[in-house]
């Protein structure tokens, strides 16, 4: 029989063997994570397959790691993040024979992981401890921190992405996008509306973890208290509108990125509201006047990028993230362009927001 993908990792990591049991972690599209548990007691810990056609320098994931994580403590700062462990030698790394990377970080225990919510108070507090999390770190120079997938949330850079995708794209593919292609074409002012923020001096660089969503947030499994932000892989560099966007992109709507009810889709006012307070709780003696100015543009932006992203996927032939069907990439980018007209439409009527 084949062994396991972590067996090899696993073995390594814990010398002398022992009896484990092992639960697959379900959640992101990107990495693949694994809870181990000792038959005789002792901690658990999380070991985590690093996606390497997605992060090619897993390194570099750790040394930003290990970067927060020292500044923690150094600062003294009241921010709990899990604590990363190592493999003999000291190396926050391991390659397997597959040439497969993976990484330990301890397991926090007693702990629940939501995938949506539809109590204001709920967002409000995930929305805050993002912003907490940014705010801890604005006395530090984002960019000691390595850039690990380089234009990430350069939404300009992804129009321009989507564009090639276009180009390469097989002929039964465009057919099947050409009403969203329309779409996505029509909107290349928020490309635009990109570069004139990053472009001015009132949109500082900050220290952002660039895939806020709920799922990134571990409650307590008995209170439901926040206890932290997980998944920092793609902490860098960026700007304010990436974590408040992402988090009213994953939040705001009734349903989520692979709901095919398109028609069905709406904003909840009530959430999109929780979420703007939270942001601001933690973050408003931060942000610059032209930023809160523009408070509303962080939802346009991200919802319209990752609709580029999921189209350009397909287009691409499904290159990056998993998918469970063929058509996934266009369903979800489908569900991104409704969400973003129902989006704007909330906007215009309730705040005169338009850009
Ligand atoms: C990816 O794997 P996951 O779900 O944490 C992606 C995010 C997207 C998200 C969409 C490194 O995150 O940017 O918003 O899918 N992460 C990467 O579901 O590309
Ligand atoms: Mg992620």
């Amino acid at each position: 029989m084949k062994e396991p993908a972590y067996q090899e990792a696993l073995s390594a990591f814990v010398n002398p063997p022992c009896e484990f049991s092992v639960e697959a972690v379900s959640g992101g599209l990107i990495n693949h994570s694994y809870k181990i548990s000792k038959k005789q007691n002792g901690p658990a810990f999380l070991l985590q397959q690093i996606n390497r056609q997605v992060f090619p320098d897993p390194e570099k994931l750790q040394e930003n790691y290990q970067l927060l994580c020292q500044y923690i403590k150094e600062k003294q700062l009241p921010f709990f993040i899990p604590a990363m462990d190592y493999f003999p030698g000291q190396r926050s790394v391991y390659t397997d024979r597959e040439q497969r990377c993976w990484r330990v970080f301890s397991f926090v225990e007693k702990t629940r992981t939501l995938y949506s919510t539809d109590q204001p108070e709920q967002a409000a507090a995930v929305a805050e401890t993002f912003a907490r999390f940014t705010a801890a770190f604005s006395q530090m120079d984002s960019r000691r921190l390595h850039i690990t997938i380089p234009g990430f949330h350069h939404v300009s850079n992804r129009f321009r992405q989507f564009r090639q995708a276009l180009a390469g794209a097989s002929p039964q593919r465009l057919i099947k996008s050409g009403g969203l292609i329309r779409e996505l074409n029509d909107r290349e002012h928020y490309a635009q509306l990109y570069d004139a923020f990053t472009e001015s001096t009132a949109f500082p660089l900050r220290v952002m973890h660039h895939d806020a969503k709920i799922s990134n947030v571990l409650f307590d499994a008995g209170s439901g208290k926040v206890i932290c932000p997980v998944d920092f892989d793609t902490v860098m560099p960026g700007y304010f509108f990436s974590d408040l966007g992402d988090m009213i992109r994953s939040m705001a709507g009734t349903a989520d990125e692979n709901s095919r009810d398109f028609g069905g889709l709406e904003i909840r006012p009530a959430i999109y509201q929780a979420i703007l307070k939270g942001y601001l709780e933690g973050m408003s003696d931060f942000l610059t006047p032209e930023e809160k100015k523009y408070i509303h543009a962080a939802g346009l932006l991200l919802v319209y990028m990752q609709a580029l992203r999921f189209l350009a996927d397909y287009l691409n032939n499904d290159v990056y993230y998993r998918i469970s069907y063929p058509g996934h990439n266009l369903d979800r980018a489908g569900n991104q362009l409704a969400l973003l007209n129902k989006l704007e439409e909330f906007l215009a009527d309730n705040y005169k927001f338009t850009c």
